[in-house]
């Protein structure tokens, strides 16, 4: 059932200015930008900490608060006290990623306090922007780890120790960022928030299939991410009979063939990924000693979920043989639903909007499926060129983008003015 917004709130999104929007996600886009017209700004990363460093310039012309927590989540404040009504998404990018992934929802959130300054209206709650740390987990797994822990999900420590790709931990990492905003507020992390809302890019083909602008979203999928690690026996190519060989490459290629007989669906409702795989000592002629690669499972049911999960290491053991394997859950996360009362909210600002809008589940999982462990969250989501993501060619129009703050910025609206 959607909800009707009030005069105000309709006025606060159409006070978005699509110009703005797209200059700024133009500005951003220039850090961490690849010659392929993607970027790579990855968590943390000195990328991270020039995006960072110029959102927080434009939150100081604007006279607005910023504070920065210890998993650094970095957040802007237009308004006094209270829980606020929390907007915003994740800075980070894949390593080959698109301008738009994450960045949109950090820049709309943006635009709608501007907004609301030119809509001059004051709220009876502050409307805060929140930039999550780490949420694509492509430099530090598992993913959201800012998100995860504000809402108190697993604790900050609990990522400390893990190592990124490049051997920096997070602990150090998060240290570095922190300390490159000196004149920020510090503020401990968790907290209340009267709600949560996150515009994004779909990653999905639906939106543009369908010609609309807006999505409601519903719920989010559930996931378990690991990390497969097989060990063998390093040896010469030439000189080693194949017979008794340990080799970790042919060992995890057995397991990998095993996991897709597991994850086998007819319905085409698994999603089944290894995305990653590092081999030791990675030279031609040398057998592999050792192989790890990276699982990405989902699915929206829980049950099927927990069934399949249950069957990895088993199923990875036996292929192995006679190499040895591990296998370590590095995220896991039940699927989320969105409360009626925000998808209704969503679903009737776009209308007061006059935009077009479907209700739909997510497919890729966001901050908001943590945040919502903590308070009331829901989703927007705008088109995205045949909904390709986590790819330098992603895009979306500069009109789109602008439909899904203008939808963002009314709800802020009216989920700051009511009492
Ligand atoms: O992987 C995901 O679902 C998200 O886009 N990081
Ligand atoms: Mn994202
Ligand atoms: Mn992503």
């Amino acid at each position: 059932m959607s909800s009707t917004l009030c005069e105000n709130a309709i006025a606060v999104g159409r006070a978005v200015q699509e110009d703005r929007l797209w200059s700024n996600l133009m500005e951003m886009a220039k850090i961490g930008a690849r010659d392929d017209g993607g970027v790579n700004r990855q968590a943390l990363s000195l990328e991270d900490r020039e995006a960072r460093a110029l959102l927080i310039s434009w939150a100081r012309e604007r006279g607005y608060a910023v504070a920065v927590d210890p998993a650094a989540n970095l957040f802007i404040r237009r308004g006094g006290d209270g829980d606020p009504v929390l907007i915003g998404s994740h800075m980070d990018s894949q390593p080959a990623g698109g301008r738009f992934d994450g960045i949109y929802g950090v820049l709309a959130a943006f635009e709608t306090l501007v907004a609301m300054d030119d809509a001059n209206i004051s709220t009876q709650r502050p409307v805060e922007l929140v930039a999550w740390t780490n949420e694509e987990g492509g430099r530090f797994a598992a993913g959201c780890t800012g998100s995860i822990s504000w809402a108190g999900v697993k604790s900050l420590d609990s990522f400390l120790d893990v190592v990124g790709a490049d051997g920096v931990t997070m602990r150090d990492a998060l240290e570095e960022t922190i300390d490159a905003t000196p004149d920020i507020d510090r503020r401990t992390l968790g907290g209340a928030a009267h709600a949560y809302v996150e515009p994004h890019i779909e990653q999905g083909p639906v939106l543009e299939a369908r010609g609309l602008q807006i999505a409601a979203v519903t719920s989010i999928q559930g996931l378990r991410w690991y990390r497969v690690e097989v060990t063998g026996e390093a040896g010469h190519a030439g000189t080693s009979p194949m017979e008794g060989r340990k080799d970790a490459i042919q060992g995890a290629l057995r397991a990998i063939v095993a996991l897709n007989e597991l994850m086998l669906d007819p319905t085409d409702t698994v999603r089944f990924t290894v995305g990653r795989m590092e081999i030791e000592p990675n030279s031609p002629n040398t057998i592999p000693s050792k192989v790890s690669f990276t699982i990405d499972f989902r699915h929206p049911d829980e049950a099927v979920l927990e069934e399949r999960a249950g069957q990895i290491a088993k199923i990875v053991a036996a292929a192995t043989t006679p190499c040895s394997a591990t296998v370590t859950q590095t995220s896991a996360s039940k699927p989320g639903v969105f409360p009626e009362h925000l998808v209704g909210l969503i679903e009737g600002a776009a209308q007061g909007l006059d935009l077009g809008v479907m209700r739909l589940p997510s497919g890729a999982f966001h901050d908001a499926l943590f945040v919502s462990q903590a308070c009331p969250s829901g989703m927007i989501f705008i088109p995205c060129v045949k909904g390709i993501s986590h790819h330098p060619s992603e895009y979306s129009s500069p009109e789109d983008c602008a439909a899904g703050a203008r939808v963002l910025a009314a709800c802020a609206a009216q989920l700051a003015l009511e009492g």
